[in-house]
């Protein structure tokens, strides 16, 4: 069978080496440490790296979808930083180690929060050179505030505390808070491609994400501290709207599975996305990858 780790380790290394060059750029200070602690502690680098895959199947120059990428992966830890502090997840441990906030205080923390994302736009601005680029700098915008990640984010913590408990807001925060990110690994490429399947990846990282988080949910639910890295049975203990609360165990596997499908439709059994495939069926059964 082939592998997740195998399809994707090229683009690790393409992308480790980018972001290496790029944070030795960074001043000499403990906010720099901060960043450079956040960013480099064993993340799976998923969107990266899907990214770049996409991109290398829709033939785009790797080159150029590069500075995306760090900036998709920064914003993705900053997101993890602020999510661990107290008022929002209260988690101490991410990655299998000390927290941001943990390691280096909780005001600190915000600021390393607050750079990371500053610095993601900085690095994908920079390497701007056409109209392409800045129609994918400002979906990743986009797709990283109120209209994606963080107006997802705010959902979920608004639920939590009033108690809501409705399948079509659940539904609402899946599609923002998870998945907004993971759609953007499918259209850059596609916008910097030029091309006509903007749609098709659109869906695919759509419901991807959806599935993602459903897993996620499950694994939080049935896996352990050390396999995961993270805190577990938070979500439960702090009467998260999660499909694993709303649905049971069984039936949010089954609706992990319906959602991965939907994403494997959307291709169309293209063959230029058969390793969009293979990952999507590796996604539903992951526990951790290296
Ligand atoms: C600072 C931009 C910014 C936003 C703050 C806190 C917040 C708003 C958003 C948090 C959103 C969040 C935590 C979504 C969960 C998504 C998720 C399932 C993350 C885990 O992704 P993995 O498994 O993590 O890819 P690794 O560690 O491998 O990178």
């Amino acid at each position: 069978m082939i592998d997740t780790n195998l399809i994707l380790s090229k683009y690790k290394t393409l992308f480790e080496d980018f972001l290496d060059q790029e944070i030795q750029k960074l001043p000499c200070c403990e906010l720099s440490e901060a960043i450079v602690y956040s960013v480099k502690n064993g993340g799976k680098r998923l969107r990266p790296t899907l990214m770049l895959l996409t991109a290398d199947a829709l033939g785009v120059d790797l080159n150029k979808v590069l500075p995306f990428a760090l900036s998709l992966e920064l914003i993705h830890c900053s997101s993890l930083v602020h999510d661990d502090l107290p008022a929002l997840d209260n988690d101490n441990l991410r990655r299998g180690k000390p927290s941001c906030h943990v390691k280096f205080g909780e005001a600190e923390a915000i600021l390393c929060g607050d750079a990371m994302l500053n610095y993601a736009y900085e690095i994908a601005s920079f390497y701007c050179q056409d109209k392409n680029d800045i129609i994918s700098l400002n979906t990743l915008a986009k797709y990283s505030g109120i209209f994606g990640m963080l107006g997802g984010q705010y959902l979920d913590v608004t639920c939590e505390k009033r108690n809501i408990k409705s399948k079509e807001i659940l539904l609402d925060i899946q599609k923002n808070k998870t998945s907004a990110l993971f759609t953007l690994c499918f259209i850059i490429p596609s916008i910097l491609a030029n091309n006509n399947y903007y749609n098709n990846l659109e869906n695919y990282g759509q419901n991807l994400g959806i599935a993602f988080q459903i897993v996620d949910d499950i694994l939080d639910e049935i896996s352990n501290q050390e396999t995961l890295g993270k805190s577990i049975g938070k979500d439960k203990s702090s009467g998260k709207l999660t499909s694993v609360a709303l649905y049971g165990l069984e039936k949010s596997k089954e609706m992990s599975e319906v959602y991965t499908k939907n994403a494997i439709d959307s291709l169309k059994d293209n063959k230029i996305f058969n390793n969009l495939v293979i990952i999507a069926n590796e996604l539903l059964t992951r526990i951790k990858w290296d």
